[in-house]
């Protein structure tokens, strides 16, 4: 399945279709499916209940209607041991069947495995960080770049509010919780995980990775339906490669991108991108990592195609895409802005 670009994603009331990006009940991962193993017994048993009180009663109401001149008083009884017992014992039984499988999934999912990948996930306003500290400082924003069939484990956390991750198509939802700092090692005092394993690539040879739509799910403020993500699911090797060149800082080859570069230096102290000064300026940045901007797909948190026109909208007045963003408008001239676009834009990756 491929994903239509997000801004022209449309959505019918009626268009129910198991692709569907959001569908919920298609998880593709080891995860999604185990837990929509345990949604269909749920809701087996769930019918089972409503047929087993629903017919009995539909039959009573017409069987035992008052009839007209019918004046014999209706049977008068109260208490029945069998009934009350058959009432208790059922709901009881029918809960260890929805609860052994719920449990197996709970714990099997528990922990990491031994060989799994580990994704730091933090989730800002309004935009999802993803970070591999296994590769280095290797560090993404809004967009999510996985192997295909390898264990994953999530670590997740926030820097505002409370948000939720969620890639319908993978399956399991996490809260990212707001949390304290250690301040030696600035690493997160709590944060939640999520242990599931990337799913196969459905074309084993698609060039650019397959992708999928990332959602915040918790509502997190003015611009919360807007903070969206693309989790891109690649063959092994080439994550590897994006790995090995998301750091390599843009070539500037051309006059308008080393003005760009110029006007960029007014952006560093909220914006890193790898191999460039800006990553001198120590500390947390405010904004989302720019290091090889140019290849991703999306832009303004997964609402926008990243194209130079977009990309000139935004730098005009980020508000007007997204409400309530942190990013000012700087009051670029269209010089300044063409300039920047063409820096920004500049690959030293390309995985599309
Ligand atoms: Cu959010």
């Amino acid at each position: 399945m491929q994903l239509p670009p997000f801004d022209e994603l449309k959505y019918k009331f009626f268009d129910v279709n198991w692709d569907a990006p959001m569908n919920t009940i298609s998880g593709l991962t080891n995860w999604g499916k185990d837990a929509n193993h345990v949604y269909w017994i749920t809701t087996v048993l769930c019918f089972l209940v409503f047929f087993a009180v629903a017919i009995p009663l539909i039959y009573t109401l017409i069987r035992f209607k008052d009839k007209p001149g019918d004046e014999t008083p209706p049977a008068q009884f109260h208490g029945s041991t069998t009934l009350e017992i058959m009432w208790t014992v059922i709901p009881v039984i029918l809960l260890i069947f929805i609860a052994v499988p719920t449990w197996r999934v709970l714990f099997k999912y528990a922990h990491a495995e031994p060989n799994a990948l580990e994704i730091e996930v933090i989730g800002h306003q309004w935009w999802w960080e993803f970070r591999y500290p296994q590769n280095g400082k290797v560090i993404s924003a809004g967009e999510l770049h996985v192997p295909e069939n390898t264990p994953l484990h999530f670590k997740l956390w926030s820097n505002d509010v409370i948000h939720s991750f969620w890639v319908p198509k993978f399956g399991g939802k996490v809260d990212v919780m707001p949390t304290a700092f250690n301040k030696e090692t600035g690493a997160p005092s709590a944060f939640n995980t999520l242990n599931i394993s990337s799913p196969a690539l459905v074309d084993p040879n698609k060039k650019g990775g397959e992708h999928y739509q990332g959602q915040c799910v918790e509502l997190c403020g003015a611009s919360h339906a807007l903070m969206r993500f693309n989790a891109v699911v690649h063959t092994k090797a080439e994550f590897e490669a994006w790995t090995q060149t998301v750091n390599t800082p843009p070539k500037v080859e051309t006059r308008l991108a080393a003005e760009g570069e110029e006007v960029f230096a007014r952006c560093q102290a909220c914006h890193t991108i790898a191999g460039t000064p800006s990553e001198q300026i120590p500390g947390d940045k405010i904004g989302p990592n720019l290091s090889n901007f140019g290849s991703r797909k999306y832009m303004a948190g997964g609402i926008r195609l990243n194209t130079p026109e977009n990309l000139a909208i935004w730098l005009r007045d980020p508000a007007s895409l997204k409400p309530g963003t942190l990013m000012p408008n700087l009051g670029l001239t269209e010089k300044e802005i063409a300039a920047v676009s063409s820096y920004l834009r500049l690959s030293t990756v390309k995985t599309y």
